[in-house]
């Protein structure tokens, strides 16, 4: 019988260490696609892999090329899929569709986990995941990031949710489907670009092997879903919350003024942000992306110790 393993195609490096038990970081392609202009998505992508192995793991991006979900990119590719425009943004509902029709995709957070778990990847390294956008009880928009959280073994990395969704609400659905969502060293819930949203992280852990003894733990949970590990920029490239919600508030306005619906607002959110800090929030971005690979990669290296 087929199984979506048969769609996979594992870079060789990446299956030599997954058969061996060995440790992997699972990381996405929207952010290079449609979270940051080029040619900072491309160096942006090459320095996530490079911290990876820096701390002893192996980065296998993943994305959606000539028909199948390849799990590990070569450089060449990942600089095809920065520098090609209409690559599709593929959430849960868009990863057959790319793969059966063979056009070029990249996977969100959502897709990314689904890819990962085929593979037998546990660790994944993103920005921000989606949430439940602000509006959302007109709009009825909340990301597939949640619910893929919900369902799928995967623990993703992130610096929180992206602080231009409604951010108690993200919680509160989090919660409620049943995701641990973990501060790493805080007792706050981060705000991607700033290190506090004001809200409590549900958990608190301070060091990668505790994080993996939760996540061997879990495992062992018939029907478990994902953990979502919230690990705070590093002080000196946060932008403080105050400051960036005058930001967010315009971005926002001027989405809703162009009638920027559904998949395509949080790329043109984050491009207005850029503009209007004048390149500020994406070097945060950069630097919270890269705090999180390391971090994924320490729990790798933690998990595969333990098993
Ligand atoms: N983190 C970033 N930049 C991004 C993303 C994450 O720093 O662009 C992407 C992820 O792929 C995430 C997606 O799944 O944004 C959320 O999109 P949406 O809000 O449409 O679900």
């Amino acid at each position: 019988m087929k199984t979506m393993s048969d769609l996979l195609t594992i870079a060789p490096e990446v299956r030599d260490v997954l058969a061996a038990g060995g440790p992997v970081v699972a990381l996405e392609s929207t952010i290079v696609t449609h979270g940051m202009p080029w040619p900072r998505n491309v160096e942006t992508a090459r320095e996530v892999e490079a911290d990876v192995r820096a701390a002893g793991a192996v980065p296998a991006t993943i994305a959606v090329l000539d028909g199948a979900i390849r799990i590990g990119l070569s450089g060449q590719e990942l600089e095809r899929l920065a520098r090609t425009d209409h690559v599709m943004k593929c959430s849960r509902a868009d990863l057959a569709f790319a793969v059966a029709t063979g056009q070029a995709g990249s996977t969100t957070v959502a897709a990314t986990m689904m890819a990962a778990e085929a593979a037998g990847i546990a660790v994944f390294a993103t920005g921000g995941i989606g949430g439940v956008h602000r509006g959302a009880e007109q709009s009825f928009d909340i990301s597939a990031d949640l619910d893929e959280l919900a369902r799928t073994p995967v623990c993703v990395v992130s610096a929180g949710a992206k602080a231009l969704l409604d951010l108690p609400k993200t919680l509160e659905v989090l919660e409620t489907r049943g995701v641990p969502v973990v501060g790493y060293g805080t007792d706050v819930f981060p705000a991607f670009w700033s290190r506090e949203s004001g809200l409590p992280a549900p958990y608190r852990l301070d060091d990668p092997q505790a994080i993996a003894r939760l996540l061997a733990t879990r495992r062992l949970m018939a029907g478990h879903g994902g953990v979502l590990v919230a690990n705070p920029v590093p002080a000196e490239a946060e932008i403080p919350a105050a400051e960036m919600e005058g930001y967010i508030a315009a971005a926002l306005k001027e989405a809703d003024r162009r009638g920027i619906r559904a998949k395509d607002v949080t790329p043109f959110v984050l491009s207005l942000i850029h503009d209007l800090t004048r390149g500020a929030s994406l070097a945060t971005n950069i630097a919270l992306v890269r705090n999180n690979a390391r971090l994924a990669a320490q729990i790798a290296v933690a998990l595969a110790e333990n098993d």
